[in-house]
C-alpha cells in the first residue's frame, strides 16, 4: 500500500488579528480530506481559539511543546496538556524553532528535539520532525546536504516510526524565500534520506514514513513537487494562510 499524502498548513506566528481567524479556518475546512491527512499549526496564542474548528478532519499541531510536561515552566506547552485538548499531533524541530535565522547559537539541539519527541509518542501523540540544510551546505552539493540532514536525524534513529512520526524536509534557504527546491532537488533529498533510513533504521520503516516537503510551497509548485515519488505532501507556511492552500492538498491528494 502507498503512503498516505500528509499536508500541513503552519501559520507561524499569524494572523496579528484574532478576527482573521475565521477566514484561516474556512480555508482549512474548504480541502477534501478524502484522499490527504491535513493538519494545522495555529499560533500558540490561538490553538485554544481554534482546535475544535475543523470540520473536515484536519488536526491541530502545535508548533512546539516542552520536554518535562506541567509545571514551573513559564512560557512553555505540555503535551499533557495538548493530550487533554484532543490533539493528536505536534511539530517540532522547525528551523525557525531551532534558531537557525540569525541567532549566534543553535536554541534548540536535535538531541533536545529527540527528547520532546519521545514525550510525545510517550503521551499517545504523533510528531512531526522537521530537518533542513541551510544555504552553504547545499551549495556543497547533495553528499553535505545528507549528512547534514543525517546528522539531525541520528538522535531518532530509535524512535522513526511510520505510524507516528512524519519527518518534514525544509531547506533553510526555501524557507520564506519564494525560492522553491526544484522537483529534482527535493526528489534526490527525500530519496537519500528514505535510504539512510532503510540501511540505519529498517526497510520497512523507510517505504513507510512519510517526508513532507516544506519551503515556500505553493499552489503552483505543488503539482510538479507531488509528482516526485519520495515526497509524501507538504508543510506550507505562507499559502496555507491563503485559500489556495485547498489548492495544494488537492494536487497531492
Ligand atoms: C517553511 C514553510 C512552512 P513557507 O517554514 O513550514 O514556510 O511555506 O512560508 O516557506
Amino acid at each position: 500500500m502507498g503512503r498516505r499524502p500528509i499536508v500541513g498548513g503552519n501559520w507561524k506566528c499569524n494572523p496579528a488579528e484574532i478576527s482573521k481567524l475565521d477566514g484561516l479556518v474556512a480555508n482549512i475546512n474548504a480541502c477534501d480530506t478524502s484522499g490527504c491527512d491535513v493538519y494545522v499549526c495555529p499560533s500558540p496564542l490561538h490553538v485554544g481559539l481554534v482546535y475544535n474548528k475543523f470540520t473536515n478532519g484536519a488536526c491541530v499541531a502545535p508548533q512546539n511543546c516542552n520536554f518535562k510536561g506541567c509545571g514551573a515552566y513559564t512560557g512553555e506547552m505540555a503535551v499533557d496538556q495538548m493530550v487533554d485538548m484532543g490533539m493528536k499531533w505536534c511539530l517540532i524541530g522547525h528551523s525557525e524553532r531551532r534558531g537557525e535565522f540569525g541567532l549566534p547559537t543553535p536554541v534548540e539541539s536535535s538531541e533536545l528535539l529527540a527528547t520532546k519527541c519521545k514525550y510525545i509518542l510517550e503521551k499517545g501523540m504523533k510528531c512531526i520532525y522537521a530537518i533542513g540544510e541551510p544555504l552553504p551546505i547545499r551549495e556543497k552539493g547533495i553528499d553535505a546536504v545528507l549528512a547534514y540532514c543525517v546528522e539531525q536525524l541520528t538522535p531518532f534513529k530509535d524512535i522513526l516510526d511510520p505510524e507516528t512520526v512524519v519527518l518534514a524536509y525544509e531547506p533553510v534557504w526555501s524557507i520564506g524565500t519564494g525560492v522553491t527546491a526544484t522537483p529534482e532537488q527535493a526528489q534526490e533529498t527525500h530519496a537519500a534520506i528514505r535510504k539512510w533510513i532503510s540501511e540505519n533504521v529498517s526497510p520497512a520503516c523507510a517505504e513507510g514514513i512519510r517526508i513532507q516537503y516544506g519551503g515556500s510551497a505553493n499552489a503552483k509548485n505543488a503539482p510538479e513537487l507531488s509528482a516526485c515519488a519520495d515526497v509524501d505532501g507538504f508543510l506550507v507556511g505562507g499559502a496555507s494562510l491563503k485559500p489556495e492552500f485547498a489548492e495544494i492538498v488537492a494536487a497531492i491528494a
